[in-house]
């Protein structure tokens, strides 16, 4: 069963918790895989949101993606990276959060995925949630559940 204090938290909107947009390292879907690999690469972050030059989210890439792109059969083609889109090596179908969700489904949703990107009704991308925020919440509910 769920305690009243669980429950307020997991109905709680996600809109404070969320990282926005400005502070988020993300590519555009017109750069080529050299760009976002740079991008992966300087931030150190493994895997970054890709957007459209009007900021709604198209899915997500990284240094492994990147990576198998340019696997030939005996060595690493690195040539390749300069022509290859992150169109053709991002993967498209990435669960997301809607800015209206509450904690229970960023909970849900977390455990299989580092961070969450959160989009407007529009498709617009927000920010993202990550997995160490999530955490944090979690940490001081129950922390604070141990007092009462
Ligand atoms: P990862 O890059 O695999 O990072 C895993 C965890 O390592 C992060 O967890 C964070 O605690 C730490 N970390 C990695 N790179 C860091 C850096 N440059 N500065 C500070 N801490 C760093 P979370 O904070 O929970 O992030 C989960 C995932 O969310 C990250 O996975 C990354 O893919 C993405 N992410 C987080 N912040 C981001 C940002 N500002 N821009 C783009 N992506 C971000």
């Amino acid at each position: 069963m769920i305690s009243m204090n669980s429950k307020e938290l997991l109905d709680m909107p996600i809109h404070d918790f969320i990282i926005p947009a400005e502070k988020v390292a993300h590519v555009q879907l017109g750069n080529n895989a050299e760009h976002a690999l740079l991008v992966l690469t300087k931030t150190g972050y493994s895997s970054i949101p890709v957007l459209d030059s009007t900021y709604h989210f198209h899915g997500l890439i990284s240094i492994r993606m990147i990576m198998d792109s340019i696997l030939g059969l005996e060595r690493i083609e690195y040539e390749k990276l300069e022509d290859s889109k992150v169109t053709e090596i991002m993967d498209p179908d990435i669960a997301t959060l809607n800015i209206n969700d509450t904690f229970k489904r960023a909970l849900d949703l977390v455990i299989n995925h580092a961070f969450l990107c959160v989009i407007d009704d529009e498709g617009t991308f927000v920010g993202i949630m990550t997995r160490r925020v999530i955490l944090k919440q979690l940490k001081k509910h129950v922390y604070q559940s141990k007092k009462n």
